[in-house]
């Protein structure tokens, strides 16, 4: 194309350019700019089409290939190393990004149980009220009521759990938070996590969820559609996300998980319609685990990024030399 005097566009003097022609290399200017916006996790995260999303998570893992190449090599040393029998064979399939496995019996499992159900029972005998969002009440979260000392991160930084979101992810983790909700489930919020929804931190992602208290139909059951049937939304290039009614995934596409305290459910909140604490009688109490990989929107992308960093277990004092738990903790390979 050559470019000289003042108006060439497309290879053409201005003159003999037709509006088609002037909208059409708007067109263009314009996608060139939605894509530099991706550069703008702040966006993205907020306000990205599906598109955008595929093409940050595409580009974080080209800027970021070794930590991802370290993180591989981690994931497979770890598995073949320090599996836990109760979980060695579980696997959360790719297709379904969702599955689900009862273990109460786990002694870290019941240690964390308990621990949350007293830290619950505490904080109501003094009667400290809780902030809310929606559907959900924040009970306790990482770093500031569950320490490095809490059953819940020994069980979040456990081979029990890590070990099949290793195997998924074909990566090792960085676990970005923790915590623990209360569900009252006495009323329906439409702009709330009651509703199907993808969350938006990545285009991958896994929440690891442990009942607290039993859960069945009428105590806000958590529940989600398999990747595969999600699908259509995931892909759809414009989608910007927002809450969906349940007529959005096929008829009998969405899983209910009804459990004992101790049921563990794996979900790809990224790649699964999900939602849950509907209306019901009882409350629901309720442990999330996340865990991300190095391509999430709340990592830095690059050296010196001036974005702010999101990583909710900061306060957690995890001093170790174990090059395992450094990386999970999102200190090296992120
Ligand atoms: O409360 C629920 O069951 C849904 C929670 C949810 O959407 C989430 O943690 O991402
Ligand atoms: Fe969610």
């Amino acid at each position: 194309m050559t470019m000289s005097g003042t108006g060439y566009v497309l290879g053409r003097p201005l003159e003999a350019l037709s509006p088609d022609d002037i909208r059409h290399a708007a067109h263009a200017q314009l996608s060139m700019l939605r894509s530099l916006a991706i550069f703008d996790r702040q966006f993205v995260l907020a306000n990205g089409t599906m598109r955008q999303r595929q093409r940050y998570h595409d580009l974080a893992r080209t800027i970021k290939s070794e930590a991802f190449a370290a993180r591989a090599e981690m994931a497979q040393s770890y598995l073949r190393d320090m599996a836990d029998p109760a979980t060695a064979s579980f696997v959360v399939p790719r297709e379904d990004g969702l599955s689900s496995i009862d273990l109460s019996d786990h002694p870290l499992v019941r240690a964390t149980v308990s621990e949350s159900q007293a830290l619950y029972d505490g904080a109501v005998a003094e009667g400290r009220t809780f902030s809310s969002k929606g559907s959900l009440d924040f009970v306790a979260a990482a770093s500031k009521e569950f320490t490095e000392k809490s059953a819940l991160f020994a069980l979040a930084s456990s081979p029990l759990i890590v070990g099949p979101v290793a195997a998924y992810f074909g990566v090792f983790p960085i676990l970005t938070g923790f915590g623990l909700t209360l569900a009252r489930n006495d009323a329906f919020h439409r702009k709330s996590s009651q509703r199907l929804h993808f969350d938006p931190e990545d285009r991958s992602q896994l929440k690891v969820f442990v009942y607290v208290t039993d859960v069945d139909a009428r105590s806000g059951p958590f529940m989600a559609a398999p990747a595969s049937e999600s699908k259509h939304l995931f892909d759809a290039p414009e989608f910007i996300l927002d809450r969906q009614d349940d007529s959005i995934v096929a008829p009998g596409a969405i899983r209910e998980f009804h459990g004992k305290a101790g049921t563990v459910i794996f979900c790809d909140t990224c790649r699964c319609l999900h939602a849950g604490a509907r209306e019901g009688d009882r409350h629901r109490l309720m442990i999330s685990i996340e865990y991300n990989m190095p391509s999430h929107l709340g990592a830095a992308l690059y050296t010196d990024d001036p974005e702010p960093v999101r990583l909710r277990t900061r306060a957690i004092k995890a001093e170790t030399s174990d090059p395992y738990l450094r990386a999970l903790m999102g200190q090296t390979y992120i």
